[in-house]
């Protein structure tokens, strides 16, 4: 946006409506916060420790099979149980709850403990993609189920659990307050224009071309007008579409494609394995026909300016609202930037 260059603003989120603050004339300020340790690869193959890796026990006693591409379980310590139920409480409209049920699955990317999402090969992240979609069916046609959330929490920084490359797959009954402010916002813009709302905004973003990290001929991945996080992304489809399920065979292997691409660009940014919370946003599950959903997915990455050193979200941030300094133009410009190619397999 040039007419706000080197001039503090604030951008909307039209999926959210939330405003961030931009500050790019405070990019020259010194730093004296925090410095963390970078986050040390894992190095093993096999850890005879490691509760993912094949053949091992984990925490309660199951153990994993010998597994040779990905593998699911139920999560040994779930967030969500099957069989809560009960009624709603209500006391004067101030302390409210309900139950609230659902399914919690973790999912294991590879049977090797060393690599990650931005180390395998297209071929094996299209198992992945393919597990996914499978769950996000199989979860999804349950009645009790009406969101079914996808994601990955990549690194020690995130509370990743365990290097091992994994995700983990939330089920629940109701939908979470980050889809359902999603899909308000795009029920309404379908209304009032008659058209997909991320449609629209891949169109802009394609014509505008400046927040482009990476594409192929199904995939786009942009940092979005509106990032909160320095390097945040998202990921769109360049079909409509409103979940994996309505991937051909070709979307399939370019999601995977992507998303090898994207990862590669996050770990070259400063040669360490990049962590991030990243999920996918498919249609709520809960049988109504959702016309105004763009599958879609965000990466959330801490990162600011080194390995080292993060992103907090505290002080203005907490009690008013998020605010970046890096513009997400030149987030982007510093993502297209790094080569293509892993560091570690640069030589
Ligand atoms: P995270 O690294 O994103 O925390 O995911 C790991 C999940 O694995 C976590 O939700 C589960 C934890 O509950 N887990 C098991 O299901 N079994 C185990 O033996 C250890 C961890
Ligand atoms: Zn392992």
């Amino acid at each position: 946006m040039a007419a706000f260059e080197g001039m503090s603003h604030r951008r909307r989120n039209p999926l959210t409506g939330e405003w961030v603050l931009v500050s790019p004339h405070r990019m020259q300020r010194p730093w004296l916060g925090q410095t963390e340790r970078p986050p040390q690869p894992a190095a093993r193959a096999y850890d005879p420790g490691c509760y993912l890796c094949p053949g091992n026990r984990r925490a309660h006693g199951d153990m994993n099979p010998r597994y040779e591409h990905t593998f699911v379980f139920g999560n040994d310590f779930p967030s969500l149980q099957t069989d809560a139920v009960g009624p709603r409480a209500d006391q004067g409209g101030l302390l409210v709850a309900e139950a609230e049920s659902g399914i919690c699955r973790v999912i294991c990317f590879s049977p090797r403990h060393d690599l990650t999402l931005a180390r395998m090969s297209v071929e094996d992240i299209a198992r992945v993609v393919q597990a996914w979609t499978e769950q996000w069916r199989e979860l999804g046609a349950d009645p009790a189920i009406g969101w079914v959330q996808i994601f990955e929490n990549r690194g020690d920084m995130m509370g990743a659990s365990n290097p091992h490359p994994h995700g983990q797959i939330w089920a629940s009954r109701s939908l979470p307050n980050e889809p359902a402010r999603e899909l308000a916002a795009q029920r309404a813009y379908l209304a009032d224009h008659g058209r997909c709302l991320l449609c629209d905004y891949l169109a802009a973003e394609l014509a505008a071309g400046e927040r482009i990290v990476c594409a192929n001929a199904h995939f786009v991945a942009v940092v979005p007008f509106w990032a909160v996080w320095p390097f945040e992304t998202l990921l769109l489809p360049r079909r409509h579409m409103a979940g994996m399920d309505e991937m051909d065979a070709a979307e399939a292997v370019a999601l995977a494609d992507i998303l090898r691409q994207l990862t590669i660009r996050y770990d070259n940014l400063f040669e360490v394995s990049f962590p991030y919370s990243m999920g996918f946003h498919q249609r709520p599950t809960d049988g109504a026909a959702h016309p105004g959903w763009h599958l879609h997915a965000h990466f959330y990455p801490p990162l600011l300016r080194s390995a080292t050193v993060r992103k907090f979200m505290v002080g203005f941030e907490l009690l008013g609202s998020p605010q970046r300094d890096i513009t997400p133009e030149s987030a982007a410009a510093r993502l297209r930037e790094v080569p293509a190619r892993h560091y570690l397999d640069a030589g």
